[in-house]
């Protein structure tokens, strides 16, 4: 089969290329990215050169580009990765995250009615849970919550699945959603929180908490993750929406004291050393308290089941990163430090 992936030099796109691409020769992988800030053709370096794999460098937003990727690869499942994924960025700057997560998302939409008879192709969205806004101390997302995004970046993310189920009840295209929780793991970002402090404690730099850290999270290994989709792609069933989580709910402030626990432990230095580089910092505006997702749906029609616990995943994560060096060095570019200037110098 024929399989365009979006967004595959992202953090979870490449995890997902990486892990699929060696195990299925018999499929080929077209990665359609534009390759901003947050891709890493560095991070594709095991299938770059794989008979299987090609790489478009095309902009969602540009119809044309992507209508020539689909006349050139005929994909005949599209897994779309690609979007402005940074919460705290859609709240400095909406408008790319406008552009790519709905008009790109549009666009392929277009494209696959174009290029698709009604009944042929599959698109497959994958989303957030940050769709359905912010859970209280109580309870957990089911597929049926409504939606009630926060951010500009959530708002986006709810505008695309919209879409993608507009396509499905008015062309009759095939589609499959999936919302899943906040993913950590090897060649994430370090703007997110996870890979932002394992190299701030690595370098003895501040540890920025927002607020007061009790906002909690349900954390899931990438690769869990990836496994969830593809087995939704081949197993699940047209025109539904299927959660992911962990069930791994743990506040900000447990997070980074786990963080400086185990890089304690991998490196040597001292716990209560790292503890003490904690610094508390002015919160991000619309913060959602809680997310908790219910994937039982998962679980009992596909028989899914994560592999890593929050332990042992981030074990592992710490461990690449400490391993990797170079591949952190490359990332932590000019654009890198402006971010991290504009989003933290004012925060104190
Ligand atoms: P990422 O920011 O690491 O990567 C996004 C990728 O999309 C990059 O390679 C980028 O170049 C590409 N891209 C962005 N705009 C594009 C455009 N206009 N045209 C073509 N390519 C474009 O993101 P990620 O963390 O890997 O997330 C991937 C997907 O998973 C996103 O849709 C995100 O909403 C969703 N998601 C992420 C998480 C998470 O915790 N990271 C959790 C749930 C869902
Ligand atoms: O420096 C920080 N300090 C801090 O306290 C950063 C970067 C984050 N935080 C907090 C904010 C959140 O409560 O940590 C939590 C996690 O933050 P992010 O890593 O920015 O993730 P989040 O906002 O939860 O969104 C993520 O999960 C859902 C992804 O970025 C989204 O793409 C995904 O849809």
């Amino acid at each position: 089969m024929k399989i365009l992936v979006t967004g595959g030099a992202g953090f979870i796109g490449a995890n997902f290329l990486n892990h699929l691409v060696p195990k299925h020769p018999e499929h080929t992988f077209v990665n359609l990215d534009k390759l901003t800030y947050a891709a890493n053709l560095a991070s594709l370096e095991p299938v770059a050169k794989a008979d299987n794999y090609r790489l478009a460098v095309i902009d969602l937003v540009d119809f044309d580009g992507v209508d020539r990727a689909f006349a050139e690869h005929e994909p005949e499942l599209v897994i779309h990765f690609a979007a402005e994924s940074h919460v705290d960025r859609s709240i400095s700057g909406p408008r790319a995250f406008i552009k790519s997560n709905i008009e790109g998302t549009f666009n392929l939409l277009e494209a696959c009615r174009k290029h698709w008879e009604p009944g042929q192709g599959l698109f497959h969205h994958v989303s957030t849970d940050e769709v359905y806004g912010s859970l209280g101390d109580e309870g957990m997302f089911v597929e049926t919550t409504r939606y009630d995004p926060s951010s500009p970046y959530s708002a986006s993310k709810a505008a695309s699945d919209h879409l993608v189920r507009a396509y499905a009840r008015t062309f009759g295209l095939r589609t499959r959603i999936t919302n899943c929780s906040n993913n950590y793991g090897p060649l994430q970002f370090p703007e997110k929180l996870i890979p932002l402090m394992v190299l701030n404690a690595l370098e003895g730099k501040p540890l920025p908490v927002y607020g007061e850290g009790l906002n909690v999270r349900d954390w899931l290994y990438v690769i869990d993750h990836c496994e969830a989709i593809w087995k939704v792609v081949h197993e699940g069933e047209d025109g539904q929406t299927y959660n992911i989580g962990g069930n791994n709910e743990v506040r900000n402030i447990d997070v980074v004291k786990e963080i400086c626990a185990v890089v304690a432990e991998q490196t040597g230095k001292s716990r209560g050393e790292l503890e003490g580089l904690i610094t508390y910092v002015k919160d991000r505006p619309g913060h959602d308290l809680r997310y908790a997702i219910d994937a039982t749906k998962l679980r009992t029609e596909l028989h899914w089941e994560p592999t890593e616990t929050f332990s042992t995943g981030l074990r592992k994560t710490i461990r690449w990163y400490l391993d990797h060096p170079t591949w952190v060095q490359q990332v932590r570019t000019g654009e890198y430090r402006k971010w991290i200037e504009k989003n933290y110098d004012n925060r104190g």
